[in-house]
């Protein structure tokens, strides 16, 4: 099965009662990528990349769109397998996996449909058929994210992940204590997710100031050297989201022990493809991570719990998916929802959404 068309959308996704506050980020509305494979039998394969916002990472969402153009005229005629479709993108463009990841997916849909499997058998084959997600809130007073873990905690989400920096560490701290005098006891497990935002002081202090609270700390700090610095001196967890680029980063920072886990986003190490070698590395040193994604609507949700549903159960954090603060599903009938604070993972042949692609208007670029 070869590559014979291939379609580039963009698409607007409104934050439902936006904006969407991190440490270094508010968004009101991101700006997805949607790949479209016509193989030369016929068959579709949906693929999407979507940045949450220009500061979160080292990824545009009109980069996307020229990477995938600069790349599109080459990849006409290849054959649909993910490592050869990889190996042939690093010899067009250097970098930029965000927009590679784009075609992986696609190409995961276009080979599940063509062999009649879900994606995720091809990824190894599913664990189980519901995986559990997170509530991650944006950065909050006190009070507001307190109330909002005690109605997540009711709703059945398992763990939930809070956001902090960006403002005085005092009020992070207060955030902290609260939410947990709300749910300690109620089995919900805590992320506490600087996004980049801690100086390594802060981080120092949370740490100091809260140690008998079991949280997790999240890419507390900017760089992987900050990282490396507090490493000795926390006494919580630290997991890597922003800093884990590649697997080459990856496997230096569960190498040398840096780090107690990640937050791993499918489309920032490159798609499912590099994801799989990502789980793989994880389970030989029994490092708990997520299967999420910066942002992005059923495409990226189908392709997280795909992968999600691989992973060995002790493992997996849960998967995040962008869809409480998006309104409808590209596919109205079987697009990915989250219910109970729990997501049943599509049974149907490849990624097992069909998006409405009228929703998405005319191709940005077609090749
Ligand atoms: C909570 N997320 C998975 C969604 C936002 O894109 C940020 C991200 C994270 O953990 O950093
Ligand atoms: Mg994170």
């Amino acid at each position: 099965m070869r590559i014979s068309e291939i379609y580039i959308y963009g698409h607007d996704l409104p934050v439902k009662n936006g904006p969407y506050t991190m440490a270094r980020a508010q968004v009101w509305a991101l700006d997805t990528t949607l790949v479209k494979l016509v193989a030369d039998n016929g068959l579709v394969g949906w693929g999407e990349t979507c940045p949450v916002g220009p500061t979160y990472a080292e990824a545009h969402a009109a980069g996307a769109r020229a990477a995938l153009a600069q790349m599109a005229p080459d990849l006409l005629g290849a054959e649909v397998s993910p490592l050869g479709l990889h190996r042939q993108m690093d010899g067009l463009l250097n970098g930029h996996n965000y927009a590679k990841a784009a075609i992986d997916l696609a190409a995961h849909d276009l080979l599940g449909k063509h062999y009649g499997v879900s994606v995720s058998t091809l990824l190894g084959g599913a664990v189980t058929d519901k995986v559990p997600s997170y509530y991650a809130t944006g950065v909050g007073a006190p009070d507001d994210i307190a109330r909002l873990a005690a109605d997540k905690q009711s709703e059945g989400y398992p763990r939930l992940q809070i956001k902090v920096g960006g403002r005085p560490v005092e009020l992070d701290i207060e955030t902290i204590r609260k939410v947990w005098e709300v749910i300690s006891g109620s089995g919900m497990r805590l992320a506490v997710d600087g996004n980049r935002g801690w100086t390594t002081r802060d981080a120092l202090r949370v740490s100091r100031e809260c140690p008998d609270i079991p949280f997790i700390m999240e890419q507390p700090c900017n760089t992987i050297e900050d990282l490396q610095k507090i490493r000795p001196q926390v006494g919580h967890a630290i997991y890597m989201d922003e800093n884990s680029t590649s697997l080459n980063t990856v496997i230096t920072a569960a190498g040398t022990g840096l780090v107690d886990g990640f937050g791993m986003k499918v489309t920032r190490i490159g798609g499912l493809h590099p994801m799989r070698a990502f789980r793989d590395l994880c389970e030989a040193r029994n490092l708990p991570h997520t299967c999420d994604d910066s942002w992005g609507g059923d495409i990226i949700a189908a392709a997280c719990t795909h992968i999600g549903a691989t992973v060995k159960t002790e493992l997996l954090e849960g998967v995040w998916l962008a869809a409480p603060y998006i309104e409808g599903n590209y596919d109205p009938e079987n697009g990915i929802r989250i219910e109970g604070g729990h997501i049943r993972v599509p049974s149907a042949p490849g990624l097992g959404v069909s998006p409405d692609e009228s929703r998405f208007g005319a191709p940005v670029a077609s090749f």
